[in-house]
């Protein structure tokens, strides 16, 4: 049997610049935590290796503090019989002026630190228990599909792939670059019993099979949320995997968009509205609320846009719903709040608005006018069928009316 834990993208030492310096300092200690947290646990849970798929750290960032804390941790493992297989990533890369490749870790701890296809035996009690293949970034911008050049499975020992890579069709691919590309066919043809991804930040399993990306250990943005943390991974000795996900982190970010808001009058009445749909969140989640670093966008029509748009407005309003929740953070965006508009003024008086929002929340009426468009060809599509044709008409106007109405007129005077 083979047990470890993956983890991948810690990246210690993040700065959190565009947050202020009492949240940095917190977000910076519990990412610390939360490392401690995985080394608590390989102890408990008597693993025998860690298997770190890369961005442990950011080369150009990593303090010396956090350097000493990193051989501490894995001086740690040692002491438990408990092996690191580390493989670098475009954040951490390995080549000999990187940091990854100079720091002198314990002798448990195994780099894979350059373009090189390394295999590993895994030894328990005198005994082969798998084998660990894996290749690492050399450099910070490698955009090689080394993959290919890994051994496919010829053993009946387990096989377990470790890799900073990016499978270009996995979800949340958007703002990860594409060092190390790969497809799932490349890792699925190697028929390892499974494989240990990093770089993509969101915890996935990759196209149904023993392929898995564990996220990252803490969130490190408002996109980044909901549980962080890392896989307890079993493999007994007839190949089965099982995967358990355990969270490491105790923080979570977390978005929440609020509308709705045409009624509101004044600042209290806007407070309140918010704590009680910020309050319904917290309830739905279970979230723990002084671990929260929360996010609101406020989206629509509101009177009280004019004050929204003054950042010590806004200040005042997220300091005092912070402090009623007690959340570790709070953020507002404002920016895509609408003016409120008298619609029915717009709507009814006899102007060119109105007549202009007639025309245009009759197209879907005019049996006619639809007709004659579904006859001539689309600009830059091609749709089969009348049933797309008209769906695609359909959406083209959906909504136009409010685009009419925020564009024709101004602030309610
Ligand atoms: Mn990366």
């Amino acid at each position: 049997m083979f047990k470890f834990i993956h983890i991948a993208d810690v990246h210690l030492d993040t700065h959190f610049y565009s947050r202020d310096p009492e949240l940095r300092n917190k977000l910076r200690d519990s990412l610390r935590e939360a490392f401690n947290r995985v080394i608590d646990t390989c102890i408990d849970e008597k693993v025998q290796g860690l298997l770190i798929a890369g961005d442990l750290f950011d080369n150009d960032k990593l303090s010396f503090q956090t350097e000493v804390f990193l051989i501490n941790a894995f001086t740690r493992l040692k002491e438990n019989n408990i092996k690191v297989y580390y493989a670098t990533g475009n954040h951490d890369p390995g080549d000999k002026n990187y940091r990854a490749n100079l720091i002198n870790w314990p002798d448990n701890v195994h780099l894979f630190n350059d373009d090189s296809v390394q295999e590993l035996e895994v030894k328990h009690n005198h005994q082969i228990v798998a084998k660990i293949v894996s290749v690492g970034h050399k450099s910070k911008k490698e955009a090689r599909n080394l993959i290919k050049d890994l051994p496919a499975k010829n053993t009946e020992i387990p096989v377990v792939g470790l890799a900073h890579a990016m499978v270009t069709t996995a979800s949340g691919v958007d703002g990860h670059d594409s060092y190390l590309p790969c497809t799932a066919e490349d890792l699925i043809s190697k028929h390892y019993n499974y494989w240990a991804l990093g770089h993509i930040h969101q915890a996935q399993q990759v196209a149904n099979e023993s392929i898995y990306y564990c996220g990252n250990l803490q969130g490190r943005n408002p996109k980044e949320t909901g549980e962080k943390g890392g896989y307890i991974v079993t493999i007994d000795d007839y190949g089965n995997v099982e995967v358990k996900f355990r969270r490491f982190s105790n923080i979570q970010w977390n978005t929440l968009e609020i509308s709705e808001m045409e009624s509101i009058k004044n600042y209290q009445e806007l407070k309140d509205y918010i704590i009680v749909k910020i309050e319904a969140f917290l309830n739905s989640k279970e979230f723990d609320a002084n671990q929260l670093i929360l996010r609101l966008q406020l989206e629509g029509r509101c009177f009280l846009k004019k004050s929204m748009e003054i950042d010590e407005d806004i200040k005042q309003l997220e300091e005092d719903i912070k402090l009623h929740l007690n959340l570790l953070s709070l953020e507002i965006k404002a920016n895509n709040l609408l003016p409120l508009v008298n619609s029915r003024e717009c709507l009814e008086g006899n102007h060119v608005l109105s007549r202009t929002v007639d025309l245009i929340l009759n197209i879907k009426d005019n049996q006619e006018l639809i007709d004659k468009l579904l006859e001539i060809k689309l600009c830059n599509k091609k749709l089969d069928g009348k049933n797309a044709r008209l769906k695609y008409i359909l959406e083209l106007v959906e909504g136009l009316e409010e685009e009419a109405l925020n564009r024709m007129v101004g602030e309610e005077k």
